[in-house]
């Protein structure tokens, strides 16, 4: 559960947020397979509420309302699905389930995607079935509302109390974790590679380590399992109290990636020599890492105004780039939607039905769908991260502000600058002479921006201010 379990030379997953699970098959085939992407996490996949918010129709989040363990969504059926992850498990891209399972449906809603029919005010849920005693009593909430409200700093209320007023499953009660494992290991039997813990935090480590270890092993042992716990510094529960179960997101990163690169509190990129780590952040073979996530990028979850999002994308190319280059952590490419309203769901048709993912002449996509996997900055340093695989961060150099560069052992190269000023240095790559092609400026077999490496190692790098991405990278594979 602390591996994920990736083809041989693939290191990083995308979230594929919303896409149907037919587009994500055509993707993996398509895009992601032959691009050495390691893995998609796919958006949650059991039947939900149909819900609105004020004046908007199927917000993104009713995915996060479960009524049964159903395999049916806007996203397809359970067939549709089974073709996916077969699909991508063929061209080596395995599959990683979003299980929201802390709790279910909450009330106020109407329509449920399968029919199932069900009354959060038992609550009852006679499709799994579940029924009052498998859900925390209000008796064991320390506040009179019975949700947790903003109670963060009581780890019993935060684990004890409805998040968002709904139904809080116990996951201490062995017929809760039977029904949440034969639903998980159903999953692992058609070969899913791992699971992303929706809302871990709200759920006691020890019924969570039970129900890791109830666990069916996939072709290459347990599967990979990381817990969302959004642990910022600043509360009582601790990213550290679930690490011995599985890996943990890495909410910290997220957080301080944007206040580097905004400059915000007097910080600046020499300073991310250290970073993860040396930062206070878990150990990197503990820690799922992003720049954004599905909740952050619009002001949902945590990490404030700082978040870097696709909307600034030289930024966002930047961050990203610096991520995918730094040797910490599990990395995760997030893949959005385009949104004027933070509850507005996916791409739709008349009768919000999710639309499929149009794929543009140049390979962008259209049809609302933003594709940030497919931008050239971030695929290409993906290859540069299975690339430099099982190497180290050597040769750092910075000018003691916001230039900045280094090697991943003698494979690769990256140089950031987010300075305002051109940057012109003749540095160390650690790779032998030769003559390279950036991979974020173009590609071996369309090569804009050449780089001559001596016989020292050392070539000119050049980032001028105004040029459209601010970082640089070569590598053993882009070597013209
Ligand atoms: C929707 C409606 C609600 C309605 C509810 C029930 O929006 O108004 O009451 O339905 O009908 C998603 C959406 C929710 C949505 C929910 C269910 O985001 O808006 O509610 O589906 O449809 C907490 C949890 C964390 C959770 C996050 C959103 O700890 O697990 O809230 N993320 C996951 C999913 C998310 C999903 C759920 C869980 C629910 O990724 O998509 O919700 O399944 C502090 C705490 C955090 C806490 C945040 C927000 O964060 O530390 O643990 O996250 O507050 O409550 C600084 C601090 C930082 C703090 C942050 C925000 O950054 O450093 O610690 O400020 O205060």
């Amino acid at each position: 559960q602390f591996k994920p379990g990736y083809d041989a030379g693939r290191t990083t997953m995308v979230h594929l947020f919303e896409w149907r699970w037919d587009d994500i098959a055509n993707e993996c085939e398509r895009f992601l397979g032959p691009k050495g992407y390691g893995g998609v996490q796919v958006s949650p996949i059991v039947e939900n509420i149909i819900g609105h918010a004020g004046g908007i129709q199927r917000p993104w989040w009713e995915r996060y309302q479960s009524v049964s363990f159903n395999i049916i969504t806007r996203s397809g059926d359970e067939n549709a699905f089974r073709n996916m992850v077969d699909r991508c498990n063929k061209v080596g891209v395995k599959i990683y389930v979003d299980a929201v399972f802390n709790q279910l449906a909450g009330g106020g809603w109407t329509a449920t995607l399968g029919g199932s029919s069900y009354d959060a005010g038992g609550p009852s849920y006679p499709a799994i079935p579940f029924g009052p005693s498998d859900f925390t009593a209000c008796w064991d909430c320390p506040n009179h509302s019975c949700d947790i409200g903003n109670s963060y700093n009581d780890p019993v209320a935060v684990r004890n109390c409805r998040l968002s007023g709904m139904p809080d499953l116990t996951q201490g009660s062995s017929y809760v974790r039977s029904k949440i494992l034969e639903f998980l290991n159903k999953c692992v039997s058609m070969g899913v590679a791992g699971f992303r813990i929706d809302a871990a935090k709200h759920m006691w480590p020890g019924d969570l380590q039970a129900i890791v270890n109830g666990l069916a092993d996939t072709s290459f042992g347990k599967p990979f399992v990381f817990q969302e716990v959004i642990d910022l510094g600043y509360e009582p529960i601790k990213a550290s109290e679930y690490t011995g179960i599985a890996t943990v997101t890495e909410f910290k990163y997220s957080a301080k990636i944007g206040e580097v690169f905004r400059h915000r509190n007097g910080q600046k990129l020499a300073y991310l020599k250290n970073f993860g780590e040396g930062w206070g952040m878990l150990p990197g073979t503990s820690a799922v890492v992003f720049v954004d996530n599905h909740d952050n990028q619009r002001g949902h979850g945590a990490g404030g105004p700082d978040i870097i999002t696709h909307k600034d994308s030289k930024l966002y190319k930047m961050a990203v780039g610096f991520m995918l280059a730094y040797p910490y952590g599990w990395t995760r490419i997030m893949s959005s939607f385009f949104f004027d309203n933070t509850d507005q769901g996916p791409p739709h048709d008349s009768n919000y039905n999710t639309i499929n993912v149009p794929i543009n002449s140049d390979d962008t996509c259209g049809g609302g769908w933003v594709c940030e996997h497919r931008w050239r900055q971030i695929y290409s340093m993906v290859e540069f991260r299975n690339t430099v695989f099982g190497t180290g961060m050597n040769d750092w150099w910075d000018d003691g502000n916001n230039q900045i560069a280094f090697c991943r052992g003698g494979k690769g190269f990256v140089a950031i600058n987010n300075s305002g000023h051109d940057m012109k240095q003749t540095l160390q790559t650690c790779l032998p002479a030769g003559t390279y092609c950036d991979v974020i400026s173009g590609s071996r077999n369309n090569c804009v921006k050449k780089i001559n490496v001596g016989n020292d190692g050392r070539a000119y790098i050049e980032i001028l201010s105004w040029e459209y991405d601010g970082i640089l990278a070569i590598h053993q594979g882009s070597r013209l």
